[in-house]
């Protein structure tokens, strides 16, 4: 950094702390009306609010550290205010998602995006902000400066070895990177793929990627995962060599026990039971993470449960629904949010985002799910789709604020953030 903005930082970051010491009792009336509607709704269905409480304590989402800035589409990219410039920045904006929501202690990286010469630095940097690393998300997906040969037509697939041995040491660079950040996992997702028929072997492609895959997890430490991550389209629009759920559990099973695949869950077409391929992953015990955000269309990267709240509920319900089976007491698989903000303030957007999650794994929580069995063994579709209903309709804004604010969060996140004029400071000091 080489300037004084760490002490800017925390002297921001102590500044929201007081506020939030100051705001607290302010509010109790607003809370106690949302949390007593949340135990008049646990007392009818015999739930102890302090079992779902506890359980929601458990729950982290990483933040991405490339959703700080704006994302913009491939035609426009519209920046904002104060968007962070440097991956000190961005950790910055991270601290502030996780002190609100208490939800968000690690941030994903992107390398080499975020590669910086001094990753002690920036692991000092975070600490002091009460922060730590996720994930490293590794980029073969388009060029960097000073690289030798071009991934233009694939990189951990392509045809000639010398890319491909390229691809492969960006992976190791890359965890070199993130093992001094203290990261316990490497994301893999390709553009690799044709736009036109013939342009590529599909088995042949295939083959070089298991055995890139093969390469890199050979050399990651023993405590860590290998993610790897699918989608059906674009960049290449065409074929994908990693187009779906079930080449990422082939690759998967063919790599080894600690590589897993990975659910971004917008890599999906229109129309997939991503709730299905949740389950099923799960049940083959080949599911390592997620990406949460929403879709529509494709890989729109929009907020998640912002657009179908229903569906992320429904994906919820089939993680809890493994918990519960493996009796665990708090999520076993790695939750990451991967979204790209346009319109948005990222702050505001992660801030609602981690209510959006912990609302929905709340309410899966509450599925009554002795009463979904026997609705399932009588076949009856609908006493067993009201049984989800109820718990998808359940109000649980009273529950999500006491497990925030016992966290030091703030009541209402997005409220507080902009009453601090949080982002009108940033502009001044970063323009
Ligand atoms: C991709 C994919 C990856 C993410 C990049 C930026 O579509 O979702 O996970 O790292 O975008
Ligand atoms: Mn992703
Ligand atoms: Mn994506």
């Amino acid at each position: 950094m080489g300037d004084n903005s760490g002490t800017m930082a925390q002297n921001f970051y102590s500044q929201l702390k007081g506020r939030l010491e100051d705001e607290k009792g302010k509010s109790k009336v607003k809370f106690r009306r949302s949390y007593d509607a949340s135990l008049a709704y646990l007392k009818a269905k015999g739930i102890k609010a302090q079992d779902i409480e506890k359980r929601l304590a458990t729950l982290q989402f990483a933040t991405p550290s490339w959703a700080f800035s704006a994302g913009g589409t491939r035609f426009f990219r519209f920046p904002f205010g104060g968007e962070p410039t440097s991956i000190f920045q961005k950790i910055e904006d991270a601290s502030v998602v996780n002190l609100l929501t208490g939800m968000a202690p690690r941030v994903a990286l992107h390398f080499p995006w975020d590669h910086t010469e001094s990753p002690k630095e920036l692991a000092g940097y975070a600490k002091n902000l009460e922060l730590s690393f996720d994930a490293m998300n590794s980029n073969t997906f388009q060029d960097h400066p000073g690289q030798k040969l071009s991934y233009k037509f694939g990189s951990l697939c392509h045809e000639d070895p010398a890319v491909r041995k390229q691809a492969i040491n960006l992976n190791l660079a890359s965890v070199d990177f993130a093992k001094k950040l203290g990261s316990q996992a490497l994301v893999v997702w390709l553009g690799d793929g044709s736009n036109h028929p013939g342009q590529m072997s599909f088995r042949r492609s295939f083959d070089y990627y298991i055995q890139s895959l093969k390469s890199i997890y050979k050399r990651l430490p023993a405590d860590w995962n290998l993610f790897i991550e699918y989608k059906p389209f674009e960049p290449s629009f065409y074929y994908t060599v990693n187009f779906d759920w079930g080449c990422s559990f082939a690759a998967a099973s063919a790599v080894g026990k600690r590589a897993m695949a990975l659910v971004d869950l917008g890599h999906h077409l229109p129309g997939a039971n991503v709730e299905a391929v949740v389950a099923r992953l799960i049940q083959l015990s080949k599911l390592g993470g997620f990406h949460f955000n929403d879709s529509k269309y494709g890989d729109d990267d929009l907020g998640a449960g912002s657009v179908s709240p229903y569906r992320l509920f429904l994906i919820m319900n089939e993680i809890v629904d493994a918990e519960e089976a493996r009796h665990a007491k708090k999520p076993f698989l790695s939750f990451m949010i991967d979204q790209s903000h346009n319109l948005k303030d990222p702050i505001e957007e992660l801030l609602a985002t981690c209510e959006e999650l912990a609302k929905a794994y709340c309410r899966a929580l509450l599925v009554d799910r002795e009463a979904l069995l026997e609705a399932q063994k009588k076949c009856d579709p609908v006493w067993a789709e009201r049984i989800l209903k109820e718990a998808f309709e359940a109000p649980v804004s009273g529950l999500l604020a006491k497990v925030r604010l016992a966290k030091g969060g703030a009541l209402d996140p997005i409220d507080f953030y902009r009453k601090a004029k949080y982002r009108e400071q940033l502009i001044k000091r970063r323009g």
